[in-house]
């Protein structure tokens, strides 16, 4: 089915200290992911930029925590921009840094409520992101967008999440760096937990089909949410959080690919890059191509799958 893909730039880099990430909507732009998408015989249209709205009062108990206005400023204009995307056709967010997820996902959700349906998270990530505002150590909002998605107390400042999604519905994939109060948080959920100790012994497939077929089971929204530092460092340099060990070429390839034949993807965050740190944009140009793999781009058209 041909897909319109609503391009959305959420030019963000509060949510974590390194300058840069602002610039990523642009790269996007520059390495060609309209184009990409367009050669896959699917739609883009391009809403420009989102703009940060007038800051309002927002306090926190936590001292570390900064940028806290402009976080949940960005957390509005991104809510209301997805819920108005999500009921034209398949967003894709073009970050900026992982703050804007508490947007994007909270926009989606509102609109899976609306249609009466359950919305499941794919979390592709090599951190968990489960800190809360009064968890976090670095204050930086970034990696705080799971525990707000799951409904977790502590985010007084924001606009409250419209339909907290069940932690079994929240995959987390690709992990391989947990801060204490993140595991202890996450411990007392039934979150899906596919960390790179999973993936290296039962390998990158199965798991993932398993949790598409849970959303598949119950007729869901899957919202896929990729940060560049999923990938291994070493093909993906462009982010300030790099951690080593991370997803290969073929395998982040492999698990769009998966995505695209399930069917099930019906919005996107393209988050954490870092255009100021990229290698002649060749981060950027492998996050455009990854969206060309998820969106159905094939090495080789077969007419019937012999796999699987
Ligand atoms: N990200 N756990 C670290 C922190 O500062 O809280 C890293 C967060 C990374 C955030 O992956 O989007
Ligand atoms: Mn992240
Ligand atoms: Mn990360
Ligand atoms: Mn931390």
């Amino acid at each position: 089915m041909t897909k319109t893909c609503i391009l959305i730039g959420a030019p963000i880099d509060t949510g974590q200290k390194r300058a840069g990430c602002l610039m990523g909507p642009a790269a996007y732009r520059v390495a060609g992911l309209a184009q990409a998408i367009a050669d896959t015989g699917n739609r883009a249209e391009d809403w420009g930029d989102l703009a940060l709205p007038a800051l309002g009062d927002a306090t926190c108990p936590n001292p570390a925590v900064h940028s806290l206005a402009e976080t949940v400023g960005w957390t509005a204009a991104l809510a209301d921009a997805a819920l108005r995307a999500m009921g034209r056709g398949f967003p894709i967010f073009l970050g900026g840094d992982h703050s804007l997820s508490l947007g994007s996902v909270a926009g989606v959700a509102a609109h899976a409520q609306a249609a009466g349906r359950p919305l499941f998270v794919l979390w592709l990530d090599a951190h968990s992101d489960y800190h809360t505002p009064l968890t976090t150590a670095s204050g930086n909002l970034h990696g705080t967008p799971v525990a707000y998605i799951a409904g977790e107390p502590g985010f007084d400042a924001f606009p409250p999440f419209p339909a907290p999604v069940a932690p079994e519905r929240i995959c987390l994939y690709g992990i391989r760096s947990v801060d204490g109060p993140e595991h202890a948080g996450l411990l007392k959920t039934d979150a899906t937990i596919c960390d790179m100790r999973v993936l290296d012994e039962r390998g990158i497939v199965a798991p993932l089909r398993e949790f598409l077929d849970k959303v598949r089971a119950e007729n869901g929204l899957l919202h896929v949410s990729l940060d560049v530092d999923f990938l291994d460092p070493g093909i993906a340099p462009a982010v300030g959080t790099t951690v080593p060990g991370g997803i290969t070429f073929r395998e982040a390839h492999l698990v769009m690919e998966l995505l695209h034949e399930s069917g099930l993807v019906t919005s996107l965050d393209l988050v954490e890059l870092n255009p100021f740190l990229d290698e002649r944009g060749r981060t950027a140009k492998l996050m455009v191509d990854l969206v060309g793999s998820l969106m159905g781009r094939k090495v080789f058209d077969r007419p019937t799958r012999s796999f699987g």
